[in-house]
């Protein structure tokens, strides 16, 4: 059994249930985080010296870093699915997993922290407007990607998809200026029918 540490309303836990979820995979998942705490104990340190969550124990194996426990799960679980056997298919849906780290999710934090978990009267919201600017032709680039492909990685759903998967979700949430992203949509409507992402991604935003 899989024990998942972290609240679920974290972009970073989301990814980790929703693979859980495709995968199928026996689990329990702990509140922590947040409101929850749970992170400031020696115990946790342990678990993650970062103390941050998600962090998964699977028996003897503890994993921290969301895409790095995607990657895991995937590996260990989803051999020919969410992993791809091909080293060059897996390159294309890994490569969309560093990028949702790397590229998206810098403009995408201040967006979500300002709009969501930010009160109103203390939002900065030339910093939104910059980042929601900024972040549009960011988005075109998977935009462009998915123009050829009904997923991230080709043809079936993979672990590529579970990153952007979950800041898309957010993204068209957020009230902000968008381009047109019709191959998003039309990705974004495959995932909405997949019972893992309705239940653990397509939550309202908090
Ligand atoms: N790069 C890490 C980031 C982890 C992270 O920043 N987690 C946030 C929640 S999304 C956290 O632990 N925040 C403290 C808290 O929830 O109390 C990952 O992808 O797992």
């Amino acid at each position: 059994m899989i024990r998942v540490w972290g609240r679920r309303n974290s972009i970073n836990v989301q990814k980790v249930m929703w693979t859980i979820a495709e995968l199928g995979l026996d689990h329990e998942r702990i509140d922590a985080g947040g409101a929850f705490g749970k992170l400031d104990t020696p115990e946790y340190g342990r678990r993650n010296p970062n103390r941050k969550i998600p962090v998964i124990e699977d028996g003897a194996v503890v994993v921290w870093e969301s895409n790095a426990i995607v990657r895991y799960l995937a590996a260990a679980y989803g051999s020919g699915g969410l992993w791809p056997e091909r080293a060059a298919v897996r390159a294309e849906a890994d490569r969309w997993m560093d990028w949702q780290l790397t590229e998206l999710s810098p403009l995408m934090h201040p967006i979500f922290w300002g709009l969501v978990r930010t009160p109103a009267e203390r939002r900065d919201m030339a910093a939104i407007t910059e980042a929601a600017k900024a972040i549009g032709p960011v988005w075109r680039i998977l935009e462009d990607h998915l123009a050829e492909r009904r997923f991230v990685g080709g043809d079936s759903l993979t672990m590529g998809d579970i990153p952007v998967g979950c800041a898309y979700w957010r993204y068209r949430n957020l009230e902000v200026a968008k381009p047109p992203l019709p191959h998003l949509e039309a990705w974004f409507t495959r995932l909405a029918e997949r019972p893992g992402y309705r239940e653990h991604v397509m939550l309202p935003l908090s």
